[in-house]
């Protein structure tokens, strides 16, 4: 950075962002973020400011800048925390539950839903993952099973329009270069910023989808947001992991490559130059005898199947929106 200036001022530049051409210094980086977030709301039919939106944090970077910007933007946006039970040693899920409470502490106008794994269910995910086959090797998939039920479900009892969620380019990219690279082409035509509502399906938004990773730490370092560092312990070894280290190569030797990779491809498929039939079983959904979320297993949805035999009785997790502190 050293001799960049700003190119709004020409203070001393605190980022270089290569594939705009733009150096800015820290004032002027923390306006572009904001507006470009504001662009892609805009720009995607996201959600407006009558709308109440859901965030999803998880104590990191990402999930709390999102919510810090759509705060700053006037949104009316409320988070939903989701304690895993996951210790690894370093007491991760307690560490991150305290990054989102003081996050929270600062804006006690809005709304915080805590739903606590073990609290609610009786086990918390790594002891689901040891006691149930899908779980068997790495608790990821059950992990992921679950949080996509409590969100779908807080979003919806809570009566929220959309539910938002952290995810950057890097992670769009990756997940883009690991469907391309299986053919995955279900997968190929629901990834998008925008996920309407389906049916029992809450509608899914991604605002800071078109922001490359250290953007998004860049903006959080400035605003002095303070987040949980370490990763999740399960992560490591994740295969999207190794999908963001080739395309970081990439990124080193053309830079921008990430973002015209992602970009174009929304692009593209909405001009209909490519296009993707869903999978067949898609149109075959209906709702699970015991908790209502759309499955296309007969009788119980996956996430059921997972507490079979011991369930309690589901209850609510959005009990009124006045006794939700
Ligand atoms: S799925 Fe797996 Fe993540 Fe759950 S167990 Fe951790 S790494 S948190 S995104
Ligand atoms: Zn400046
Ligand atoms: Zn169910």
């Amino acid at each position: 950075m050293a001799g960049m200036r700003c190119r709004k001022c020409h203070a001393p530049a605190v980022i270089n962002m290569r594939h705009h051409k733009l150096a800015l210094c820290a004032e002027h980086y923390l306006e572009w973020f904001v507006a470009q977030t504001q662009r892609a709301i805009e720009k995607y039919h996201m959600f407006g400011p009558e709308h109440r939106v859901l965030v999803a944090v998880s104590g990191g970077k990402d999930s709390l800048t999102l919510w810090d910007v759509l705060l700053q933007l006037g949104y009316q946006a409320d988070g939903l925390y989701i304690d895993l039970g996951i210790d690894g040693g370093f007491g991760y899920s307690k560490i991150s539950r305290e990054k989102v409470l003081a996050f929270h502490a600062q804006h006690p106008d809005r709304q915080l839903h805590i739903v606590d794994v073990r609290e609610t269910y009786g086990e918390s995910v790594p002891e689901v993952a040891r006691r149930t086959r899908r779980g068997r090797g790495k608790p990821c998939s059950v992990c992921g099973l679950i949080k996509r039920h409590i969100m779908n479900r807080v979003a919806r009892e809570g009566g929220y329009y959309a539910l938002a969620t952290g995810h950057n380019l890097d992670d769009e990219a990756a997940v883009l270069f690991q469907n391309v690279l299986h053919w995955q082409t279900g997968y190929l035509a629901r990834q998008a910023p925008v996920l309407e509502e389906g049916e029992g399906l809450a509608r899914k938004v991604k605002p800071l989808c078109r922001f490359y990773e250290r953007e998004v730490a860049a903006y959080a370092l400035l605003r002095g947001i303070d987040y949980i560092y370490e990763e999740c312990p399960y992560s490591v070894g994740a295969k999207t992991i190794y999908y963001k280290e080739l395309l970081n190569q990439l990124e080193l030797k053309s830079p921008g490559a990430k973002h015209q990779f992602y970009l174009q491809f929304l692009e593209a498929r909405k001009r209909g130059r490519i296009t993707f039939t869903e999978d067949r079983e898609a149109a075959e959904l209906h709702p699970c005898e015991r908790c209502g979320q759309p499955t296309t297993a007969p009788g119980l949805c996956a996430f059921c199947r997972l507490w079979e035999g011991r369930e309690k009785t589901p209850q609510p997790l959005v009990a009124t929106s006045e006794s939700v502190e």
